[in-house]
């Protein structure tokens, strides 16, 4: 059955559909289509400018050209078809399967005798056969698992992480059929050269893998941010807790707590699989009862602010806060379920003099300094490296009067030391 593979078409230039294309890219074995619909972003590739922050991509595409587009009639012929787009959720935290719906009617059409569909972006077991196998057999009139492939392999992107990249992090891969999984195993390994790529059984294992891995991260957090408030009742540092813990050889795999749990995976994955078990008559109480955890620690964040003020004889109401921090993940420009939005909603419904300060975004105020200026509160939600550098001295002569270190990031025993209340999360 085997079916040469020339040209493949990445659907989705984001933080998993460029990545995708650039390793493809330099195998020089295919001819490439990258599809967006984001015009935006075809302008900044077409330039030569990455639209995302990845050094791997940025260096390609200063001396290469990636040819984006958004006309689909450049996507006649092709042998693979990669799906590299999101998966979110609704304000309800219900799966909103528009965009990976919208990449399967866009591609049908071109659906031929022996084409790969290759489905990246996180969904719950079933998706594939339930949602997207019915609308690729009815378009082209072929059949999946004779005719053409259906194959499902969960991105593993780990966004700014330099040490884990697309070509060396293991891969699942499932599909419609054992032997058309062998040849898009095969494919995946002719640009993921220096990782396991697994050949599961099904399309659900696969489906299930990624959720799984992704919902244990999100219990995990949960217990420590559960923790956190308990032992700030207690009076335990949990952090120091957690470090003496994390000396034990096997079998305990820290996690850390905080203002929240952002990004678009960790504290999304897990709402596809409670939709799906929950139409299949199962509730997933833990998972869900993670989610709420983790979902209240922007509220819990703005309490232990309400907290430390009450301390030096202020209300949030008319106080100056420095909200230091805004997107999900240090070191990068990422505002996607951060839990900066929250608190930042939260601490305006409450009155605060709000200025809000990250280095990689921008905002009203430029620079730290700016932002620190004549504030009596400070709350940290991302634990960027010039937070952690520059606020230990900055804080020793300033106007603040409480911490509050959404991160456990900052030197608690020196803020002290400065006269100022410090509340951390656990800490
Ligand atoms: N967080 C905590 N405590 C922790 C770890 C994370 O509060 O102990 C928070 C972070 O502050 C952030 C959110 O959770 O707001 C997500 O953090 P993350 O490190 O999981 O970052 P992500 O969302 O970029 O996760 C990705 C994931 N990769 C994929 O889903 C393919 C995740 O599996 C990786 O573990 C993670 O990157 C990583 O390690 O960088």
């Amino acid at each position: 059955m085997s079916h040469t593979i020339k040209k493949v078409s990445v659907i989705g230039l984001g933080y998993v559909g460029l990545p995708v294309y650039v390793a493809l890219a330099k195998t020089k074995k295919y001819q490439l289509v990258g599809f967006t619909i984001n015009e935006e972003h075809i302008k900044l590739i077409d330039s030569g400018i990455s639209p995302i922050k990845d050094d791997d991509v940025s260096l390609f595409l200063k001396s290469n050209k990636i040819k984006a587009t958004n006309n689909k009639n450049l996507l006649q012929n092709t042998d693979v078809f990669i799906i590299c787009v999101p998966t979110p959720v609704r304000n309800d935290y219900i799966p909103d399967y528009g965009p990976v719906l919208s990449a399967t009617k866009l591609v049908a059409p071109f659906i031929r005798k022996g084409t790969h569909f290759v489905l990246e972006s996180t969904v719950n077991p079933g998706t594939c056969e339930e949602l997207i196998l019915p609308i690729l057999e009815k378009v082209s009139g072929l059949k999946a698992g004779v005719d053409f492939n259906i194959a499902h392999c969960p991105e593993r992107i780990s966004p700014g992480d330099k040490k884990w990249t697309i070509l060396n992090i293991n891969r699942n891969i499932g599909s419609v059929s054992v032997e058309f999984n062998k040849e898009i195993a095969g494919f995946y390994r002719t640009f993921i050269n220096k990782a396991v790529i697994n050949e599961v059984s099904s399309l659900k294992v696969a489906e299930a893998s990624k959720i799984v891995e992704n919902a244990f991260r999100d219990i995990n957090i949960a217990y420590v941010n559960e923790l956190a408030r308990s032992f700030d009742i207690l009076g335990i540092d949990l952090v120091e807790t957690l470090t003496a813990s994390s000396n034990k050889p096997f079998a305990f795999m820290v996690h850390w707590p905080g203002s929240g749990v952002g990004g678009h995976c960790i504290g999304i994955d897990p709402y596809y699989l409670i939709e799906r078990a929950n139409q299949a008559g199962f509730t997933h109480h833990f998972l869900k009862l993670a989610r709420e955890i983790n979902n209240e620690m922007p509220e819990y964040t703005v309490s232990r602010l309400t907290l430390g003020l009450n301390e030096v004889g202020l209300s949030v109401n008319g106080t100056k806060v420095a909200l230091l921090g805004l997107s999900y993940k240090p070191e990068m420009a990422d505002l996607r379920e951060s839990p900066s939005i929250k608190v930042k909603q939260r601490l305006k419904s409450l009155g605060a003099i709000l200025k809000s300060y990250d280095p990689y975004i921008t905002t009203a105020s430029t620079k730290l300094e700016d932002a620190l200026n004549d504030a009596q509160a400070i709350v940290l939600i991302t634990a960027h490296k010039e937070f952690i550098d520059k606020l230990p001295k900055l804080l020793k002569n300033s106007s603040v009067k409480v911490v509050v270190d959404g991160r456990n990031c900052l030197p608690k025993e020196t803020i002290e030391q400065f006269g100022i209340v410090y509340k951390g999360i656990g800490r």
